[in-house]
């Protein structure tokens, strides 16, 4: 394997080498806007994007704890702009105003791991980015005509660690959701972790989204054994209506589990039956569990079934014609690949090796195509839509390029036969992304892996070190690399969208503001007072507020709503006020609101934050508060 492994490494950079010496000069971004083969010309004249051009492709990635989704594009990797969800972001405001302090709640952070783009018929839509927060159990709803957050749903009931998702079906019907962890449910009851086999439990969560608006809420729940679900990946052709995750610790251990978890050859996949699920829970066959329907599975057969699968796994993923299943073990170095017509068979025919709490665990020799032979610690697969895949090496640091079923007699009876290529990444790789993997058409063209480990491959930023993401060409018979860039902790996963898929609008249309606050013109603008609430009523144009003096006693609430009235594109302001922790950003046409209570008396200056024009600086003023003593006068 390991002479294998060294060969085509020499061979990738045989070939980096080759290319390096038919360089094209870097002027104008041909490979990058003119739609060429992508393969053609240097490494730098691929992934060039000159000064006024445009990237094709958006490379949404998640920000991991930093709880923020970072959009980039490809193939230049430059970060273009960050999207906070989970977390205050000063840059744009977000979490300073009402609308989004209240979407936050109390929670002041969030672990985004895996951004999921809305779907119609199988392929994305451009219209909705979710993503989930592993921490306090909540999706979050990006919109695409604005680059923001619209909706936080959670924390979700009965889902404890919201890992495993945001896995986004055909039609965008429902995002669905696993629990890493398992606890007493419902949330709140308290049990002994020693208990941890018997009052303990995991959950399959179904999150309904509204098809017009998107909003969202929580449509069902299975019940699952405390078994800790990780990656999933929903069906589509042949296996739409489905979803699969895998787990780990199908031992059930509640304590030092790097042994206790990993005792088992196999863990179990949980394949479930979405549509099925759905439709027990209209038939009335859910019992509500803290406000959700909840099906058990024992009772409800049909909705869930498991998979032994090898070792301690973590991905699976559907691939774009929704027959073949991979999932890869995280401590076997093969990636297992599974054939759905035979799932859906041994189902019908009861091939069943046994049961587990009342569901049934499907025969793994039953359904098993092969077991590719990879390489070590292969994490996740996406696909290229030409009938390749290629699987993440966590601690191999590769990825594997290999041809996916159906096979020769012969690839079949050695499938090292069927790895294509190798090429190393730096370092430590989890997820891999594809633009339209979890699609039925991917655009197969870049590869993304999103590395955990740097290890100073960037001038030093000391020990606190980003995180390595690289570029690689995938139009050859052979992988490239071609570009690599830093990033924030922590991308898990990503989506890549086509640029032109979306038409995200510039300015907020003065005619859909239905912000009952807004206010456009000087005459509107003022200061009331109603008992202890003095609101604010204000506009922000170049380069002034009006008013620009508000006059308060301590404590008084003050409520300031202020309107950007302007229509100009990229013609920001921003409202930041001394000492109050206020900043305020809107964009033009937009309205936003902050209720600040009035703790102490002073006089507190104003200014806008985001720089707009030649008198940016002149746009201030004040916010004078008297103290309670001298207003009583
Ligand atoms: Cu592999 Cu959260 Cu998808 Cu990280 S997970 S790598
Ligand atoms: Cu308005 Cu700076």
């Amino acid at each position: 394997m390991k002479s294998l492994h060294q060969f085509l490494t020499l061979a990738t950079v045989a070939a980096a080498l080759t290319a390096l010496t038919g360089c094209n000069p870097p002027g104008k971004t041909e490979a990058a806007s003119s739609g060429k083969s992508a393969s053609a010309g240097s490494p730098a004249a691929r992934t060039w994007v000159g000064p006024g051009d445009k990237d094709e492709y958006y490379l949404f990635y998640s920000g991991g704890h930093s709880g923020q989704v970072f959009v980039a594009g490809l193939p230049s990797m430059r970060h273009i702009t960050t999207i906070p969800v989970f977390a205050r972001y000063p840059g744009t405001g977000y979490g300073f105003d009402e609308e989004s302090k209240a979407m936050l709640g109390d929670y002041t952070w969030g672990d985004v791991h895996h951004p999921g783009l809305s779907k119609t018929n199988g392929l994305y839509d451009g219209r909705w980015l979710f993503v989930n927060d592993n921490a306090n159990n909540r999706i979050a709803r990006i919109d695409l005509r604005d680059f923001k957050t619209k909706q936080i749903l959670g924390p979700i009931p009965n889902s404890m660690g919201n890992h495993g998702s945001s896995f986004v079906t055909d039609n965008t019907e429902y995002v669905l959701v696993a629990t890493r962890f398992s606890v007493p449910l419902p949330k709140g009851r308290y049990a002994d972790p020693a208990d941890y086999e018997k009052e303990f439990n995991g959950a399959v969560s179904g999150i309904r989204i509204e098809p017009k608006s998107g909003t969202m809420s929580v449509g069902w729940q299975i019940l699952t054994p405390p078994f800790d679900w990780d990656l999933g990946s929903t069906g589509k052709g042949p296996s739409s209506g489905w979803a699969f995750w895998t787990s780990y610790n199908t031992e059930m251990a509640h304590d030092q589990l790097e042994a206790n978890s990993t005792q088992k050859d196999r863990d179990f996949a949980a394949i479930v039956n979405w549509r099925a699920a759905e439709a027990a829970v209209k038939d009335g066959r859910a019992a509500l569990l803290d406000g959700v329907p909840m099906l058990d599975p024992a009772k409800v057969p049909g909705v869930l079934y498991y998979l032994p699968v090898p070792k301690s796994p973590h991905g699976i993923d559907t691939d774009p014609s929704g027959r073949w299943i991979v999932a890869s073990g995280k401590l076997q170095p093969v990636a297992s690949v599974f054939d759905f017509t035979k799932i859906e068979a041994a189902i019908e025919k009861k091939d069943f090796e046994g049961e587990f709490r009342g569901v049934p665990v499907i025969r793994h020799d039953a359904v098993i195509e092969g077991e590719v032979p990879v390489g070590l610690g292969p994490l996740h697969t996406q696909y290229d839509g030409k009938g390749n895949a290629y699987t993440s090496l966590y601690i191999e640091s590769a990825v594997a390029k290999w041809k996916m079923p159906p096979w020769t007699a012969e690839e079949r009876a050695d499938l090292n036969k069927v790895i294509l290529d190798k090429i190393s990444v730096h370092y430590n790789i989890g997820h891999l992304v594809i633009g339209g993997s979890d699609t039925t058409q991917p655009y197969g063209r870049y590869l993304v892996a999103m590395n955990k480990m740097s290890k100073g491959r960037h001038i030093s930023v000391g020990p606190s070190q980003p995180e390595d993401s690289q570029l690689i060409d995938i139009t050859g018979s052979k992988m490239e690399m071609i570009y690599e860039t830093f990033t924030e902790p922590e991308p898990h996963f990503a989506q890549i969208l086509k640029a032109d898929a979306i038409k995200p609008i510039e300015v907020y249309p003065k005619a859909e503001n239905t912000d009952a606050d807004a206010v456009w013109e000087a005459k509107d603008t003022g200061v009331t007072r109603n008992g202890n609430v003095v609101e604010v009523k204000m506009i922000a144009i170049r380069s002034h507020f009006i008013p620009d003096r508000i006059d308060a006693n301590e404590n008084d609430e003050v409520v300031i709503h202020v309107t950007n009235v302007e229509q100009t594109p990229d013609m920001i302001h921003g409202l930041g006020i001394v000492e109050q922790n206020v900043n305020l950003v809107i964009d033009p046409g937009e309205t936003k609101t902050v209720r600040l209570k009035m703790k102490k008396a002073g006089v507190f200056p104003f200014y806008c934050t985001n720089f707009c024009s030649a008198l940016h600086q002149e746009m201030q003023g004040y916010l004078a508060v008297k103290p309670v003593n001298v207003a009583a006068k």
